[in-house]
């Protein structure tokens, strides 16, 4: 044990003076100052850190509207329309797989209150329809086929019901919504995400703690999608449009009310323009490869995670044209980002070589305590490239506030990009360029950061 020096007796004697000082004022501070937060602080949950890590997931339509032409139902459909004769979830997962989806999520019940599942506390839905006889479950077959196919479930369940009569009763409503939850959260395994959908519900007075509440005792890990509105209950927040686009600068802090949350974001937007639901003749709306590129750029290369919309049609199966659209697609985002210059053509460095290995699962840290910092990577010969590609390591917190991204040109470093967040992912593209040493100028971050990857490409287009 180290002995006081007499010269600093003194100097500790008042120190812990003021410390008994300081605790006794944060005793006595108000409450609201006991939970004063800083963007700093606040970090995802082990949940939202994997959810983060899937990128991108599938919504599916499929109800009475597929029958009858409709987008919005109001109720009165009859369940004798509902008919996929060749009903096969395992082809939309095919097709699901190729695009490079990591989740599935399937709308139970949409706004018309047409349950596709046997639930008991309703005959709205497939148990009074002629599909396999009144036997058939949605719910279970896609919730078996997404996991055959490796891929997480999750479950939308509209809270706006236009038929079901209880409906005009909040709080009888509430337990008729609870109880089909029950079943839902009960009997179809692990849900990776349960949306909380906002829409038509203006007017109605939901119990939604005590709805969160039925859903963590069920499904613990599962993760709430819920418009900013509904910020206290949801994990995911919404973009705030349903065109694919996650707009600059991407945060995954957000605050609502004075209080701060981790809450990464989900883009939704269907693979038909404006449409969720199969409708005839309705192949002009598909969304060309490029759209659904730069979609792709415009959330996934955000730092958000894309929800792309699927409609089977009367069949039960995925139009030929939207599976041939869906694997041009994943082989596309593929080709595009797996020939990264950097990991090829690096001279091998120790110290940084985590964040060029191509390997997510390795990060970089910049010196302890830093607030700013470069991370260079020198090539061995020049690459032409008009892409980069960077990963944050989030789980302590999104930490980048400012970046560069610069080459040599041989006399002085150009600013090629410049941003502010990068978060998950950050996807740039700009007019070629040419150097033998690239790096990435952490002009700023709030604590030590931590880089997972930092890619270059060469695609030619952007
Ligand atoms: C919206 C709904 O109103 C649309 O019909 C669709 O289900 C979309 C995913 O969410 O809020």
């Amino acid at each position: 044990m180290d002995i006081i020096k007499p010269r600093l007796a003194p100097f500790l004697a008042k120190s812990v003076r003021l410390l008994s000082l300081l605790i006794l004022s944060v005793v006595a501070l108000p409450s609201d100052a006991a939970y004063a937060q800083n963007f700093v602080d606040i970090k995802p949950s082990p949940q939202q850190v994997e959810w983060q890590d899937l990128e991108f997931g599938v919504i599916i339509h499929l109800g009475t509207n597929t029958y009858l032409d409709r987008e919005w139902g109001d109720g009165t459909a009859s369940p004798q329309v509902f008919n996929p004769t060749q009903f096969d979830a395992e082809q939309w997962m095919r097709a699901i797989k190729a695009a490079g989806a990591k989740y599935v999520v399937l709308v139970a019940k949409h706004h018309d209150g047409f349950c596709l599942w046997p639930t008991e506390q309703t005959d709205y839905g497939v148990n009074s329809s002629p599909w396999r006889n009144g036997n058939g479950d949605v719910v279970r077959a896609v919730s078996d086929a997404a996991r055959k196919f490796g891929l997480k479930f999750g479950i939308y369940l509209s809270p706006w019901d236009r038929h079901e009569p209880k409906y005009k009763n909040s709080a009888e409503y509430d337990n008729y919504y609870i109880a089909e939850l029950g079943e839902l959260t009960s009997n179809y395994g692990d849900l990776v995400e349960f949306w909380l959908d906002g829409a038509g519900g203006a007017g109605h007075t939901y119990d939604f703690p005590r709805i969160i509440e039925n859903l963590r005792m069920k499904q613990p890990n599962t993760l709430v999608f819920a418009d900013a509105a509904l910020f206290e209950y949801g994990d995911i927040r919404w973009a705030g449009n349903e065109d694919g686009t996650i707009p600059y600068e991407n945060w995954n802090v957000l605050d609502r009310h004075g209080y701060l949350r981790w809450r990464p974001v989900e883009a939704d937007t269907p693979l038909h323009k404006g449409h969720w639901f199969w409708h005839p003749n309705d192949e002009s709306t598909l969304k060309s490869l490029d759209e659904l590129i730069s979609t792709y750029e415009r959330t996934v290369g955000r730092g958000g995670q894309l929800m792309l919309g699927l409609a089977p049609d009367r069949r039960g199966l995925l139009p030929e044209a939207d599976v041939k659209r869906l694997e041009e697609f994943g082989w596309a985002v593929q080709s595009r980002y797996s020939e990264n210059l950097i990991a090829q053509e690096r001279i091998h460095n120790a110290a940084t070589e985590a964040a060029f290995d191509g390997d997510p699962d390795t990060f970089w840290s910049a010196p302890q305590g830093s607030h700013h910092a470069f991370l260079e990577a020198d090539v061995r010969e020049p690459v032409t490239f008009d892409h980069t590609l960077v990963m944050e390591w989030l789980n302590d917190g999104q930490r980048v506030e400012h970046f560069r991204i610069e080459a040599w040109d041989g006399r002085t470093w150009k600013s090629v990009v410049e941003g502010q967040a990068i978060g998950h992912k950050r996807i740039d593209s700009f007019a070629p360029v040419t150097a033998s040493r690239i790096r990435l100028n952490i002009v700023s971050s709030s604590a030590t950061a931590h880089i997972r990857e930092f890619q270059a490409f060469h695609i030619g287009k952007n």
